[in-house]
């Protein structure tokens, strides 16, 4: 019997701020108590994690001294090296302190711009060191609540700029690093740049080095926009720009609410999940969630073992509903593989095409049978099939 143990091989990890989340919201204190970096290493490999992320003030509290700095390294890395924790991802901050209250990048302030700029490469130099291949940019404060205080054009060249600056920067070091853009529609801002995956795959052509610069799609952030994230992620894998991805859990269309994975939507996990594992998505499976600020220390890291766990049910439900020899037989009553053949065969023009005619009525009478075929997906999602 499957007991859904993860182990490294499932790449699961976690960002350093999803366990050391405080607690604090809009209308309370924090919670919690600081956790500190080594000892989240240590945790979440007893749990069975692959690997563990961070944005550079999570790891170094801004402020810290240099000695300060590389002792607070020394604990991180000696973690790193005695759990064999990896860190595959790393990002910056470019949202906590004041002067990005107008967003980074794309700050009316110039001098903002640059020093955001500034803080992004000097993060990469670790990034790189601690072995990262993936360096996921959320633009945070880069947006706006009036049209009237922020040019969007102009915002659009700005970020451009920043991630032509950056793209150059790496090439010039021979950095063997990516760039992940992550889309959000709102919070903190009113209207935040790049809101959906479908803007930032549009955005990513513009660049200098497209190739160097993807998507990390995060479940409740497309789903704030009231939008199918499965299908965001479909487009992503399409465009070949699946870079990373954030798993976590949003009840609807309000606020971000980072639920642990699966406490969403689970039928939009179930079929994500699905989605990933078919197509061969070989990144890691990153949860970006919070553990509610009603959780003490055991109910965080309750939480975020039942992340990895929901994945492996989901996985393993998923397999299970493509090996049944009914669903097979659904999925052609349906027609589903007939849409992966190319509209026109391959000797034919579209003479052949126009020369053609269709029994109207015949065929407007023809059913689909994905109630059937949705059905089944339930029944095995439920796990009575
Ligand atoms: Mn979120």
């Amino acid at each position: 019997m499957n007991d859904y143990r993860p182990v490294p091989e499932d790449r699961f990890t976690f960002g350093l701020w999803t366990v050391g989340w405080r607690g604090v919201n809009t209308f309370g204190d924090p919670v919690r108590p600081p956790l500190d970096g080594a000892e989240a290493v240590r945790r979440l490999a007893d749990l069975g994690a692959y690997g563990v992320t961070f944005h550079d003030d999570d790891l170094v509290p801004p402020g810290t001294s240099p000695d300060g700095r590389e002792a607070i390294l020394d604990r991180f890395r000696r973690a790193l090296d005695d759990t064999g924790l990896k860190v595959p991802m790393v990002t910056t901050n470019l949202f906590t302190h004041p002067v990005f209250r107008d967003g980074g990048f794309t700050s009316n302030s110039r001098d903002v711009r640059r020093y955001a700029i500034r803080k992004v490469a000097r993060n990469i130099d670790l990034a790189v060191s601690f072995g990262a291949t993936t360096y996921v940019c959320w633009g945070g404060q880069d947006g706006a609540e009036s049209e009237a205080g922020k040019d969007q054009a102009a915002a659009l060249d700005r970020l451009r700029e920043a991630f032509d600056i950056l793209c150059g920067y790496v090439r010039d070091q021979g950095y063997d690093l990516r760039f992940a853009i992550e889309p959000k529609p709102n919070e903190p801002r009113g209207d935040v740049l790049l809101p959906t995956v479908g803007h930032a795959l549009a955005f990513i052509r513009e660049l200098e080095h497209p190739e160097m610069v993807g998507v990390n799609p995060e479940v409740g952030h497309e789903q704030m926009a009231g939008l199918n994230f499965a299908h965001g992620v479909a487009q992503a894998l399409w465009a070949g720009k699946l870079f990373h991805i954030d798993l976590n859990g949003q009840r609807g269309v309000k606020y971000d609410q980072d639920l642990r994975f699966g406490a969403g939507d689970l039928k939009e996990a179930f079929f994500l999940v699905d989605l990933l594992e078919r197509a061969g998505y070989e990144g890691p499976r990153h949860f970006d969630f919070k553990p509610p600020r009603t959780e003490d220390m055991s109910g965080v890291w309750e939480s975020a073992a039942a992340c990895m766990r929901n994945y492996l049910i989901l996985r393993e439900r998923a397999a299970a509903f493509r090996a049944d020899p009914e669903v097979v037989e659904a999925l052609a009553a349906a027609r589903v593989p007939e849409l992966s053949r190319s509209t026109l065969g391959g000797d034919e023009t579209l003479a052949d095409l126009m020369a053609e005619e269709i029994d109207l009525a015949a065929v407007g009478e023809r059913g689909y049978h994905f109630e059937r075929l949705d059905q089944l997906a339930l029944e095995h999602l439920m796990g009575v099939r």
